[in-house]
C-alpha cells in the first residue's frame, strides 16, 4: 500500500515510541504485554504525532484570527480510531511495521478498541464525517458533543428477539481525549426569573458543571486538524453530602451528585420518538449552554465585544437537538452584554444554520411549554417573544405558523426562525422540506433554505474499509483519489477492460472471504463466498422497510422450492440493524427476521440457494467490514420519507448495486451513475400521497398480487411461528388493512426489479461493469464536497489550507 509518510517517522522510532508508550503508559513489560496493553502504546504513539499538526493548525488560527465552525451535535457516531488516525497521518504502514518487528499484528491490536458509539444512526455518522472532512480540507472547526458514559445500547438476540445491554467504552479509558480540568461551565437549569433596574436576570435552582475533554481530529496527509471537544457532567464537590454519608445515609449522600451525573450519562438510545423527556431536554441544552459560553469566551480573548460575532464564529446545528442555542444566546447577548433584543436576534441569527434530518412527525422535537417553564424559564420568555414577532411577521396570514402552537414548544420552527440558513440533505428532501414542513418559513425567507446532499468520507469509507479495492484504484489511476474523488472517473476509461473487470471482482471476493471470516470469529455464522450478498443494514425502522424486503425473501424462498433446478442464483440476504428499545413493530419486524431465517437456514433442499443472515450489534466497525463484502444495496423506503441515506453512497462506493426507491439521495445516486446501472422501483413522492388517499389500498394491491397472498399467508398460518402460529398477527393485519408505509403497493415492482437483479447477476462481466462504473461516478457523495458547500453556502468560512 502507498502512503504518505511523514519523513521524520521511521519504523524504528515508531517501534521506540511503542516500547516506551508499553513501559511508562501501559505499565508494562513487553513479555508480558496483553493486546489491550499493545492498543494502549500504540494509541499513545499515534496521538503524540497527531499533537503537532494540531497545535500548528490551532495557533494558525489564533494568529490568523480566522472565523470558525461549531459544529453542535448530541451525537457522533465515530467507531474506532486507530486505524483511521494512522491512515490520516500516513504511518498505518509503519505503524504495523513496527508491531510486526516485535511480533504483533497491526489489525488484533487495532481491532481491540471498543467503538466509540456516541450516535443512534445516519445523523450521527455524518457528523463523524463531516469532522474529518473539515479537518481535510482545512476548514478550522470544533466538533461539541456530549462524553456519553455509556454509548448506543449493544444488540444480542434471545430467541431471536432484541435485547439491549449497557455500553461500555468508557471502562477502561479513552486514550484519544485530554481532560481539561480548567474548562469547566456551570449550566444553570430551573430556577426563577426576575427584574433587577429594568433588566431580566435568571437566577437557576441548581446548575452543573461541564468539564471539557478534547481529541485531535486529523485531516487526511496531516496538514490540518481539528477539535472535539466532549463535554462531561461534573457535580461540584458540594452536591456529594459527607454528612449523611457519616450517617449512614450513604445512598441518599450520593443522590444529588447522581442526578447531576446523568448528564452525560447515557445517550438517549431512541431517535425517533422520545420519552423520559426532562433528562432529554436539560441533556440538550448542557451540550448547547457549555458551548455556547466556550464560544463567546473564545471570541472575546481577541475582540472587545460581540459585536463582530458573526464575522468570527459560525455555529451549526445537527438537527434541532441543539436548538436551544439561539434562545442561548440570544440570552448571553441580552442579559450579559447588554444587547437590544432585536439586535441580538438578528446577531444571532446570522451566526446559527440548521441542518434537517428528517421530515417524520415523532421525530420532530416539541416540548411542553410547562417543562419548557420549568427546566429554561428565561428561554421560554425568549421563546414567546419570538414567537410574537414572528406572527407579526405573518400579518394577513389566516395560519400563521407559530413557535408555540396550544401548549408545545416547536423546536424545529424554533431552529428556523433563529438561522440564517436552514439545509436539507438530498436535492429531493430539501424540496420536501420547503414545500411541506417549512411552507409559511420558506414564504418569509426564501433565500433561507439550501440543499447540501450529504456524504460520506472516502477515507474511512473506502481507504481504511476496503483496502484491496483501494489499492486497486491507487494501481490503475495512481494515488490522489482520496481528496479528490471526482478522479474516480478516471476508472471509466477501464469498465470495459476483462482484465480490470476480473480484478475488481477478486477484490469483492476478498471482501467477502475477510467479512465471512470476522463473522464466524465474531458471531459463530457462516456467510458463503459464493453467493450474491443482498445486504440492508440501518435502523430497524417502518419507513425503511425490511418487512418489503424479509417478505419477499419468503417468496423467493416458495419459488426455490417450488422449483429448485430452475438455475437459481445463489444468494445470502443479510439484514443488520437496531430497533429502538420502545418501538414495538421494528421490534417484532426483527422477531419475523430471524424466524424466517430459522426455517429457511435450515431446510436442505434451498440451503445452497438461500440464507439469511441476521449479525446482532451493527455498528461502524460491522459496517466497515459488510459494505464492501456486498453486491447488492437494498434501499428501498418508502418514497419521500429517507431524507437522504448515507449507507447508500458507502455501498455504492465500494460497487455494489443498489436497488432502490426514488427516495432520498438514491435520486441522485442514480442520476450519477446512470439509470442502467440501478434497479429502481417503486412508487414516488407523489404517488405515494396519492395512493395513502386511497380507501383499502392495501387490500387492493394484495388482491391483484397472488405472491403477497401466498407469503401473507405462510406467515399468518404460522410457518415461521409453528409455537406459536398467531405470533406475527399483527403485522399481517396491518400489511391488509392499514399499511401506512405501502408495503403492498411496492411489493409487485420490487418484485420484478429483484427479479432483473437476477439476471443482471447471472452475467458476471455484465454485473462487474456496471458495479465499476457506480464506483467510477460516486466523487461527487464525498463528504469534502458536501463540506465545501457548507463553507461558501452556510458558514462563510475559508479553507486555510
Ligand atoms: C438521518 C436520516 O434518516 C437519513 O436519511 C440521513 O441520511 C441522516 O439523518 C443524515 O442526514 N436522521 C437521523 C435522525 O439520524 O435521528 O433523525
Amino acid at each position: 500500500m502507498t502512503e504518505h509518510t511523514s519523513p521524520e517517522t521511521s519504523v524504528a522510532s515508531f517501534r521506540s515510541s511503542l516500547l516506551k508508550h508499553l513501559q511508562f503508559t501501559a505499565g508494562k513489560d513487553p513479555k508480558h504485554s496483553t493486546v489491550f496493553d499493545w492498543r494502549i502504546a500504540l494509541s499513545h504513539t499515534l496521538r503524540d504525532h497527531a499533537v503537532d499538526p494540531w497545535f500548528a493548525s490551532t495557533r494558525r488560527t489564533w494568529d490568523e484570527d480566522r472565523k470558525r465552525v461549531y459544529y453542535l451535535s448530541m451525537e457522533f457516531l465515530i467507531g474506532r480510531l486507530t486505524e483511521d488516525l494512522a491512515i490520516n497521518l500516513g504511518l498505518r504502514d509503519i505503524a504495523a511495521e513496527a508491531l510486526e518487528s516485535l511480533g504483533v499484528d497491526f489489525e488484533t491490536v487495532a481491532s481491540e478498541e471498543p467503538d466509540a458509539a456516541l450516535g443512534n444512526g445516519g445523523l450521527g455518522r455524518l457528523a463523524a464525517c463531516y469532522l474529518e472532512s473539515m479537518a481535510t480540507v482545512g476548514c478550522p472547526a470544533y466538533g461539541y458533543g456530549l462524553r456519553y458514559e455509556h454509548g448506543l445500547f449493544e444488540q444480542s438476540f434471545k430467541d431471536g428477539r432484541q435485547q439491549e445491554n449497557p455500553e461500555n467504552w468508557l471502562a477502561h479509558g479513552n486514550p484519544w481525549d485530554y481532560a481539561r480540568p480548567e474548562t469547566v461551565y456551570g449550566v444553570g437549569f430551573g430556577g426563577d426569573v426576575y427584574e433587577e433596574n429594568g433588566v431580566l436576570r435568571w437566577q437557576p435552582g441548581t446548575h452543573v458543571q461541564a468539564q471539557a475533554f478534547d481529541s485531535p481530529v486529523v485531516g487526511y496527509g496531516g496538514k490540518w486538524a481539528n477539535t472535539l471537544r466532549l463535554w462531561a457532567a461534573t457535580p461540584n464537590a458540594d452536591l456529594f453530602d459527607l454528612g449523611r454519608f457519616n450517617s449512614g445515609d450513604f445512598a441518599a449522600a450520593a443522590e444529588p451528585e447522581a442526578l447531576a451525573r446523568s448528564l452525560s450519562r447515557v445517550l438517549y438510545p431512541n431517535d425517533t420518538t422520545d420519552g423520559g423527556k426532562q433528562l432529554r431536554l436539560s441533556q440538550e441544552y448542557f451540550l448547547t449552554s457549555a458551548s455556547v459560553q466556550d464560544i463567546v469566551r473564545r471570541h472575546l480573548v481577541n475582540h472587545d465585544s460581540l459585536e463582530n460575532l458573526d464575522a468570527h464564529v459560525a455555529i451549526q446545528m445537527n438537527d434541532t437537538h441543539p436548538a436551544i442555542a439561539g434562545p442561548e444566546l440570544i440570552r448571553i447577548l441580552v442579559d450579559e452584554h447588554g444587547f437590544d433584543f432585536d439586535r441580538a436576534t438578528d446577531l444571532s441569527t446570522l451566526v446559527l444554520g440548521y441542518t434537517n434530518h428528517t421530515l417524520l412527525p415523532e421525530a420532530l422535537e416539541r416540548w411542553t411549554v410547562g417543562l419548557m417553564r420549568n427546566v429554561l424559564p428565561r428561554h421560554l420568555q425568549i421563546i414567546e417573544r419570538l414567537d410574537q414577532k414572528f406572527v407579526e411577521l405573518q400579518a394577513g396570514s389566516h395560519h400563521p405558523a407559530r413557535l408555540i402552537s396550544g401548549d408545545q414548544v416547536n423546536m424545529g420552527d424554533l431552529a428556523f426562525t433563529t438561522s440564517h440558513r436552514v439545509n436539507g440533505v438530498s436535492a429531493l428532501h430539501t424540496e420536501l422540506v420547503r414545500t411541506e414542513l417549512f411552507p409559511a418559513h420558506d414564504a418569509l425567507h426564501p433565500d433561507r433554505i439550501v440543499n447540501i446532499t450529504n456524504g460520506i468520507t472516502p477515507r474511512r469509507w473506502l481507504k481504511l474499509a476496503n483496502p484491496a479495492l483501494a489499492d486497486l484504484i491507487t494501481k490503475t489511476i495512481g494515488e490522489g483519489w482520496e481528496t479528490d474523488l471526482d478522479r474516480l472517473r478516471e476508472l471509466e476509461a477501464h469498465a470495459d477492460d476483462p482484465a480490470f473487470l476480473n480484478a475488481f471482482a477478486q477484490t469483492k471476493l476478498a471482501a467477502k472471504e475477510r467479512f465471512s471470516q470476522w463473522l464466524k470469529e465474531e458471531h459463530d455464522l457462516d456467510l458463503p463466498t459464493n453467493a450474491l450478498v443482498d445486504s440492508q443494514v440501518k435502523r430497524m425502522h417502518e419507513y425503511k422497510r425490511q418487512l418489503l424486503n424479509i417478505l419477499w425473501t419468503i417468496a423467493h424462498y416458495q419459488r426455490i422450492k417450488r422449483d429448485p433446478n430452475a438455475g437459481w442464483v445463489p444468494r445470502v440476504k443479510i439484514f443488520a440493524g437496531k430497533a429502538a428499545p420502545s418501538y414495538h413493530t421494528a421490534k417484532d419486524i426483527i422477531k419475523l427476521i430471524n424466524d424466517v431465517a430459522e426455517v429457511v437456514n435450515n431446510d436442505p433442499e434451498t440451503q445452497h440457494l438461500l440464507r439469511i443472515v441476521f449479525p446482532p450489534n451493527y455498528n461502524v466497525t460491522m459496517a466497515e467490514k459488510l459494505i464492501p463484502a456486498s453486491d447488492l444495496s437494498e434501499q428501498i423506503s418508502t418514497a419521500g420519507m429517507e431524507a437522504s441515506g448515507t449507507g447508500n453512497m458507502k455501498f455504492a462506493l465500494n460497487g455494489a448495486l443498489t436497488i432502490g426507491t426514488l427516495d432520498g439521495a438514491n435520486v441522485e445516486i442514480r442520476e450519477h451513475v446512470g439509470a442502467d446501472n440501478f434497479f429502481l422501483f417503486g412508487l414516488t413522492t407523489e404517488e405515494v400521497a396519492q395512493r395513502r388517499s386511497q380507501r383499502g389500498h392495501s387490500r387492493a394491491a394484495i388482491e391483484k398480487s397472488q405472491a403477497l397472498q401466498d407469503i401473507l399467508q405462510a406467515v399468518a398460518e404460522g410457518t415461521f411461528s409453528p409455537d406459536e402460529p398467531y405470533r406475527f398477527g399483527q403485522l399481517v393485519d396491518n400489511m391488509w388493512n392499514s399499511d401506512w408505509f405501502l408495503v403492498a403497493s411496492d411489493f409487485d415492482d420490487y418484485d420484478r426489479a429483484q427479479q432483473e437483479v437476477e439476471e443482471a447477476y447471472r452475467d458476471t462481466a455484465r454485473w462487474n461493469r456496471m458495479a465499476v462504473l457506480n464506483i467510477a461516478r460516486m466523487g461527487y457523495f464525498s463528504s469534502d464536497r458536501s463540506v465545501r458547500e457548507y463553507m461558501t453556502e452556510v458558514w462563510g468560512v475559508e479553507s486555510a489550507l
